[in-house]
């Protein structure tokens, strides 16, 4: 990890840079995937799952089966954290449910908005090297909050053609009984087409690897929506002298853990802090299980000495990351300065594995500097809204005069002549 001393602007952002994705290199291999999958449907799922998970998939779907035995294998101690997670993020999501709105604007026009549930989506829950239950919580309970009818869940088969216990156990905890066994693009294919066994979805969500991401853009060409634009995971963790050390090093860990791509940004207030932290994060690494993952992500890491907190803010909302963690004396300033972040962790007590499994946030945010103009997901990413409108006679007479001359002068005739011919008719009438 390297360090910078108080960097200008675009001092600190050549050193932020994010690690550059190969995207052109990437949809040369995906593209001929989803045709494949469009073309073949179930039969291109099995052939994808012998190339590239190397396992022989007979049936697609998880049977009843799988999931009962999942039940079984699960530890009772993880059974009751996942319960304590799904109730505090049902309860965080449930409350963002929006009231219709109806409104008479003027008189006799009346318009409302309602929110409406997107009716089919496809859920994607990465397996490989970290089997994400967790996801499955953050995706499957705002889908069932919002109603949707039709919950699809696409997940990578292990070596064996299984799917992971926690997978299966947290999908039938929430209802969700459409698990395919199909994981990379292939699967983000099945869901944009469908096949004989995947339904088509309308709305595409979950985090993936570079396959998966480069797959859900080229699904968006075909009609079907996705949660975000995707990269890897990221965290900035501002802290000055208040900040514990070792807590600042464990929350940068549990980010560059993730994947080798992962960027980890310690800003600190001065060198002193900065270098406790290094210190602390050289010792805890070491212990780490999948410390040959986070060493490669610190490789793309950096941190950066920022003696003013103005211009702390100024690089943070600039960077726009993923995660931000705040442990400075001056939170409550610092936090209200921040416009570009897609989850706000403060306080020495939040570490960001909180949001990331139970506290009741959605773990599902804007990576790569889309939280500038994303949100991260919630209830509100699957509904759409619809708005309606109702007019009467009083009304349109009251109106009409404003939209005919509107449309006269943006020279749409025809537009004008849809009012006229109503108020024509209005006064005849009388
Ligand atoms: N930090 C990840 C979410 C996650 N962490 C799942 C552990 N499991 C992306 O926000
Ligand atoms: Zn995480």
């Amino acid at each position: 990890m390297k360090t910078i001393y108080n960097p200008t602007r675009s001092e600190w952002t050549k050193a932020l840079q994010r690690p550059i994705q190969k995207t052109k290199a990437i949809d040369k291999i995906v593209k001929p995937i989803m045709r494949k999958v469009s073309r073949m449907g179930d039969k291109a799922l099995k052939k994808f799952a012998l190339e590239y998970d190397h396992v022989t998939i007979k049936t697609l779907l998880v049977s009843n089966e799988e999931v009962l035995k999942a039940r079984e294998q699960i530890d009772p101690k993880l059974k009751e954290a996942i319960l304590v997670a799904k109730e505090n993020i049902e309860k965080f999501h449930a409350a963002q449910a929006q009231p219709d709105l109806v409104m008479e604007v003027m008189e006799g026009v009346t318009c409302m908005r309602k929110s409406v549930p997107i009716q089919r989506v496809g859920l994607y829950i990465p397996g490989g090297t970290a089997p994400l239950f967790s996801t499955v919580l953050m995706l499957g309970i705002p889908a069932n909050l919002a109603g949707c009818e039709e919950i699809v869940i696409c997940t990578p088969p292990d070596k064996e053609g299984n799917i992971h216990p926690a997978i299966l156990f947290t999908a039938d905890l929430i209802g969700i009984d459409k698990i395919v066994k199909a994981g990379g693009a292939q699967a983000i294919a099945a869901m944009t087409f469908g096949t004989e066994s995947v339904p088509k979805v309308d709305k595409i969500f979950g985090p993936g690897n570079q396959y998966v991401t480069a797959a859900k853009q080229l699904a968006t060409k075909k009609g079907v929506a996705i949660d975000m634009p995707a990269g890897p995971s990221e965290v900035l963790v501002y802290a000055d002298s208040s900040a514990i050390p070792s807590f600042v090093a464990a929350d940068l860990l549990s980010q560059a853990e993730h994947g080798v791509d992962s960027q980890v940004i310690l800003v600190a207030s001065s060198e002193k802090v900065t270098k406790k932290v290094l210190k602390e994060m050289e010792e805890q690494l070491e212990n780490l299980p999948r410390k040959d993952i986070a060493k490669r992500a610190l490789d793309n890491s950096v941190a950066v000495i920022m003696g003013k907190e103005e211009n702390a803010i100024e690089l943070i909302n600039d960077y726009a990351p993923e995660h931000l963690i705040i442990c400075v004396e001056n939170e409550d300033f610092v936090v209200s300065q921040i416009v570009n972040a897609g989850s706000i962790f403060i306080g020495n007590f939040t570490p960001e594995s909180a949001g990331d499994y139970a506290s009741g946030t959605n773990h599902t945010l804007p990576t790569y500097g889309y939280a500038k103009n994303y949100s991260g997901v919630s209830l509100d990413s699957f509904v759409k809204k619809i708005t309606y409108q109702k007019i009467t006679e009083k009304g349109i007479k009251k109106l009409g005069p404003t939209v005919e001359i509107m449309a006269a002068n943006e020279l749409l005739d025809a537009h004008k002549n849809a009012v006229s011919i109503r108020l024509k008719y209005l006064k005849e009438k009388k």
